[in-house]
């Protein structure tokens, strides 16, 4: 089954998507997205320039071939735009083989382990009035699982919040990312109050989120999770910068509120001290940026011998194929833990066919062959690219911050 073309797409039908699509000499079509926020044409042109010319030729169903071809090959390993490129080929080419073989794809990884993928959506407020009428909003949704964030006060804008309550939050389009104002201080005192005002309103039958995006250092994690633990969190998520592995231990010493980690991750090197000695419970790596459903199962599979669970990725920059990617394989692994679901604005559903669906706080893949997203190019190219950049995070004085 000898590819025929492969070629890149890139649209902006809500926010910026980059899709690469591979066409075969039977007429099997595979999509897979390569979405890197903020960095969308370096995947574009690392798919164009470098991988697209490559794949003409080669045989669409030697999948794990052409990935170690693709990562061995290059010379150059790893990293964000690299390990994105090769994911977008790699859910394409397993795209291509659900389809041929007339499968859902979570049947071609062994199967569902489960009825349905457990998963949670994103409640923001500018106050703590505004965070209880959007989690309310969830609650009647559907939603079991729920992450909760919300303006600290006299910090003027903080990603992660939506601007107005009742809307998401998505970086404005511009050529310059955005600043926004950071104190450790007034978040540490804010955090917990915070998650006390949520837990008495709406009691502990809902799984309760919170996202640090970064910005603490270990000790001040520390310090954070121990606040929380009355609180019972499913997860305190990127507590401190990911990069550095063993901070982790320090965290680990001193609360038992359970640790995710894994959004910037690319791959399995990433995590690996944090996966064996089991200084994290969720690894929340994504298909895109991860290196594809090949590399990301094998994330995964690590984990699993370590007690570790999956919690991926998923917001809305993450295209509506790479949703679908995840849910498959959020459905077959044994070690799932919960999957992200912050959905996808605008006009995007003109773009992207989707065959998964969500019901009482759980989502299915559902069993269209392949992945079940269908990718329409006319409608795509009336949504052309609009440059658009994640914030920059200051301090009170000015200095850059994590986040
Ligand atoms: C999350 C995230 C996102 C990321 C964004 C980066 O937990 O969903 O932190 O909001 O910041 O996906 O591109
Ligand atoms: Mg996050």
């Amino acid at each position: 089954m000898k590819i025929t073309d492969a070629r890149v797409v890139v649209s902006s039908p809500g926010r910026n998507y980059v899709t690469l699509v591979v066409e075969t000499e039977d007429g099997v079509t595979g999509i897979g997205d390569a979405t890197l926020n903020g960095r969308e044409l370096a995947v574009a042109s690392y798919l164009r320039d470098h991988v697209c010319p490559l794949l003409v030729g080669r045989d669409a169903r030697r999948i794990e071939d052409t990935w170690q071809y693709l990562y061995k090959g290059a010379y150059w390993r790893r990293g964000p735009v690299t390990m994105t490129a090769i994911a977008a080929v790699d859910v394409a080419l397993w795209d291509i083989k659900g389809k041929a073989a007339g499968m859902p794809l979570y049947q071609l990884l062994g199967g569902a382990s489960r009825e349905g993928v457990l998963v949670y959506g994103h409640a923001s407020g500018t106050s703590l009035d505004g965070l209880s009428e959007d989690f309310q909003r969830h609650l009647d949704l559907g939603y079991r699982a729920i992450r909760v964030q919300a303006a600290v006060p006299g910090l003027e804008k903080t990603y992660g919040i939506a601007p107005a309550d009742g809307r998401v939050y998505e970086p404005a389009s511009g050529n310059r990312p955005q600043e926004d104002t950071w104190d450790t201080p007034a978040y540490l005192d804010f955090a917990p109050a915070m998650i006390a005002h949520v837990r008495e309103q709406f009691g502990y039958g809902v799984h309760l989120l919170h996202d640090v995006h970064h910005r603490l250092t270990p000790i001040e994690a520390g310090r954070l999770g121990a606040a929380l633990e009355p609180y019972r969190l499913f997860w305190m998520e990127d507590p401190t910068p990911a990069e550095d592995q063993s901070a982790f231990r320090i965290l680990r010493q001193h609360t038992t509120t359970p640790v995710a980690v894994g959004e910037v991750f690319n791959s399995i090197w990433d995590c690996q001290q944090l996966i064996t000695e089991r200084l994290i419970d969720y690894v929340r790596a994504s298909v895109s940026h991860t290196g594809g459903i090949t590399h990301l199962r094998r994330v995964f599979s690590l984990a699993e011998l370590y007690g570790v669970r999956s919690g991926s990725h998923g917001a809305g920059d993450l295209s509506p194929v790479a949703m679908a990617a995840a849910l498959h394989l959020d459905l077959a692994i044994p070690n799932f833990g919960i999957q992200e679901h912050m959905g996808h604005t605008g006009p995007y559903a003109e773009v992207f066919r989707t065959s998964y669906s969500f019901s009482d706080g759980y989502m299915h893949p559902g069993d269209a062959p392949g992945l079940g997203v269908e990718f329409d190019e006319e409608a795509a190219a009336r949504h052309p690219y609009e440059p658009r950049y994640l914030p920059v995070n200051r301090r009170l004085d000015g200095t850059v911050h994590d986040w």
